[in-house]
C-alpha cells in the first residue's frame, strides 16, 4: 500500500495543469490519497473539473477565500464527501494586483496590501480555523510559500511581506494545533512558471537567474513539489511541524 494510502485531503488552488497544487495532487493521488479540489469561480471549473476526473478526485465546488462564508461551504461540503474526517489540507493559494508586482515596493497601495495579505496569508489561518474540526485523529496543513518572504527580490514587493507573514502564521498555527497532532508546515518553492507567476515583473529572467545559480544548475518542476508535499502530508514526516522546507534546487544557500 502507498505512503498515503487510506489519507483524505483537500488541495486548494489548482487554476490548471501548470499550478503546484496540480502537481502536489497527482503525486498524493499516486501515493494513494483520496482527494477532493475547490475551484475559483466558473472559468475555474471547466478547468479543474476534468483535472478532478482524471485522480479520481471530488470536487467540491467553488472556494473564493475572500468571503468566509464560500469557505464554510466547502468545509461544509469536505464533512460531507469525507465522513470519516479529512488528513491534509494543501493551500496552494496567493494574490496581488499584478500592477504592483513590478517597480518599487514602497508604491504599494493600502487597498492592494490588504487585499493580498488576506488572500495570500489570513486565508491559510481562515483554513485552518475550518480544518482543525474535522482533523478529528490530527492531521497535516501545508502551504505553499517563496524566498522572497526571506530576502528582497526584484518585483517580488507585496507579495515578499505577505509570504513573511505566511510563514510566520507557519510557526503559530503549528503551536496552537500541536496538541492535537495536527502539524503545519510550508514548501518554499523555487520559481516555476505558472499562471500566478506570469503576473510577476521580469519573471523569464528569474527563472533564468535561478537556473545559472542554483546549487543544481536548474529550476524545480511542480512534480518536485508534490514529492515533498507527500512526505509532508504522510506520516514520514510526524516529527515535523512549523518547517518551512525549501524545494528550490539548493537556490537559498547561494541567493
Ligand atoms: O514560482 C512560483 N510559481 C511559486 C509559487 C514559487 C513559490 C511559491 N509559489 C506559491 C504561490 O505564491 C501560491 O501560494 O505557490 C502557490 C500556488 O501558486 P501557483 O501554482 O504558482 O499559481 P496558480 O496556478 O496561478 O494558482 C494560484 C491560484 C489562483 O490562480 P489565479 O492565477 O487564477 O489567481 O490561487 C487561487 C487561484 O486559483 N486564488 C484564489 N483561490 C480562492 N480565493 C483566490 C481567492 N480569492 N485568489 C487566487
Amino acid at each position: 500500500s502507498g505512503l498515503l494510502t487510506g489519507k483524505r485531503g483537500l488541495i486548494l488552488g489548482v487554476a490548471n495543469n501548470r499550478s503546484i497544487a496540480w502537481g502536489i495532487a497527482k503525486s498524493a493521488h499516486a501515493h494513494g490519497a483520496k482527494l477532493a479540489f475547490t475551484y475559483q469561480g466558473d472559468a475555474l471549473k471547466k478547468r479543474v473539473e476534468p483535472l478532478a476526473r482524471d485522480l479520481d478526485a471530488h470536487v467540491i465546488g467553488h472556494c473564493d477565500v475572500t468571503d468566509p462564508a464560500s469557505i464554510d461551504a466547502v468545509f461544509a461540503q469536505a464533512d460531507r464527501v469525507f465522513p470519516e474526517g479529512i488528513d491534509f489540507v494543501v493551500h496552494c493559494i496567493a494574490f496581488s494586483d499584478k500592477d504592483e508586482l513590478t517597480g518599487r515596493y514602497i508604491e504599494t497601495s493600502e487597498g492592494n496590501f490588504t487585499k493580498s495579505l488576506l488572500i495570500s496569508c489570513y486565508s491559510f489561518t481562515a483554513v485552518a480555523q475550518r480544518a482543525e474540526r474535522l482533523m478529528r485523529n490530527g492531521g497535516s496543513l501545508l502551504t505553499l510559500t517563496y524566498y522572497g518572504a526571506e530576502k528582497w527580490m526584484p518585483h517580488y514587493n507585496v507579495m515578499g511581506v505577505a509570504k513573511a507573514a505566511l510563514e510566520a502564521s507557519v510557526r503559530y498555527l503549528a503551536a496552537d494545533l500541536g496538541p492535537k497532532n495536527i502539524r503545519v508546515n510550508a514548501i518554499s518553492a523555487g520559481p516555476i512558471k505558472t499562471l500566478a507567476a506570469s503576473g510577476i515583473g521580469d519573471f523569464r529572467y528569474i527563472l533564468k537567474w535561478n537556473e545559472y545559480n542554483a546549487p543544481l544548475r536548474r529550476t524545480v518542476t511542480i512534480d518536485e513539489v508534490g514529492e515533498t508535499a507527500a512526505y509532508l502530508v504522510s506520516d514520514m514526516s510526524r516529527g515535523m511541524t512549523g518547517e518551512i522546507l525549501h524545494v528550490d534546487a539548493g537556490y537559498h544557500v547561494v541567493g
